[in-house]
């Protein structure tokens, strides 16, 4: 399938989508919303592929939702940006929530709205020295959407996910990394090399035993430690059936380098 408003990309196991409407920064139109639709479906399919990389084309990661798209604008006449969520924005998180290969995210620019959001949604963020996030919905009447409310109370606390609900600052990447809203800020020429390294050696991993572990951590915040316990024992059950673990096991037991398969 081709694609106009992002890139895909397959190699060494690695999937590579980056957004690609670089003179808006990349915000989401709705046709840009269908391909990346089609693209994760493609790659939940394709059992080659063990990890995913997603980056933004030229200076910025994603500005959000691009505010000129008729499906979200339409003049004096009330839209219904539900719809708009409900369609685009929520499976789109879902998706890369239950994807099940690690997501690695490569802000490479400002991240804006629901491009800030998209990145948090990732199970690892990495971005450039000069990259930004800004939760810019408060200042066109909005509320932090595409999972923001949820993710950003939990990695920030509820004091700091406030302050950049309602006052929409910019933070830098470095700031980023301090709060803990992101893995790690790296400086900015070093950014695709260390996102393709680390996608690449995620994709050497054991896949499944990665996939139990975000299952795992994704169900944390709703549980008590008493149903953690319970889910961690169902899901180490599943781990130790994989070929994965026996390889790891015996490779050690030999001293040697594993080699995984991602089953
Ligand atoms: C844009 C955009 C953009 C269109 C830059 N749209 N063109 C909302 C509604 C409905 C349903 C669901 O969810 C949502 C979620 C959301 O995401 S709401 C939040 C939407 N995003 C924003 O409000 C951010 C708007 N953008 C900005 O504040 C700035 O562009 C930032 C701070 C991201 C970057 O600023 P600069 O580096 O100064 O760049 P710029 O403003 O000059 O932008 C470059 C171009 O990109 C420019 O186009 P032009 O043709 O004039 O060169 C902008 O108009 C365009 N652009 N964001 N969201």
């Amino acid at each position: 399938m081709s694609y106009s408003t992002i890139i895909l990309t397959l190699s060494d196991g690695v999937a590579t989508i980056t957004l690609n409407r670089p003179d808006k920064l990349n915000a989401f139109t709705a046709q840009m919303h269908g391909e990346l639709r089609g693209a994760l479906a493609s790659v939940a399919a394709d059992k080659s592929v063990r990890a995913l990389l997603l980056t933004g084309a030229g200076r910025g990661f994603c500005a959000g939702q691009d505010l000129a798209d008729r499906a979200v604008s339409a003049g004096d006449e009330p839209v219904d940006l539900g719809h708009s969520i409900e369609t685009n924005y929520n499976p789109l998180v879902r998706t890369l929530r239950a994807l099940e290969i690690p997501v690695v995210a490569a802000v490479n620019g400002v991240a804006a709205g629901a491009g800030a959001n998209l990145a948090l949604a990732c199970d690892i963020v990495l971005a450039a020295r000069s990259a930004s996030f800004i939760q810019a919905f408060c200042k066109i009447g909005l509320i932090p959407d595409t999972g923001g409310t949820w993710m950003l109370p939990r990695l920030l606390g509820m004091a700091r996910a406030t302050g950049l609900a309602m006052l929409g600052d910019k933070v830098s990447a470095d700031r980023a990394e301090a709060w803990g809203m992101i893995w790690k800020c790296v400086d900015d020429e070093q950014l695709l090399p260390n996102a393709t390294a680390l996608a690449a050696d995620l994709a050497r991993q054991p896949t499944r035993g990665l996939a139990f572990i975000k299952q795992a951590l994704a169900a944390s915040p709703s549980n008590t430690l008493d149903q953690q316990l319970d889910v961690e024992r169902d899901l180490q059950r599943l781990a130790g059936g994989t070929r994965d673990y026996r390889e790891g096991v015996a490779a050690f037991m030999a001293k040697r380098a594993p080699s995984f398969e991602g089953r």
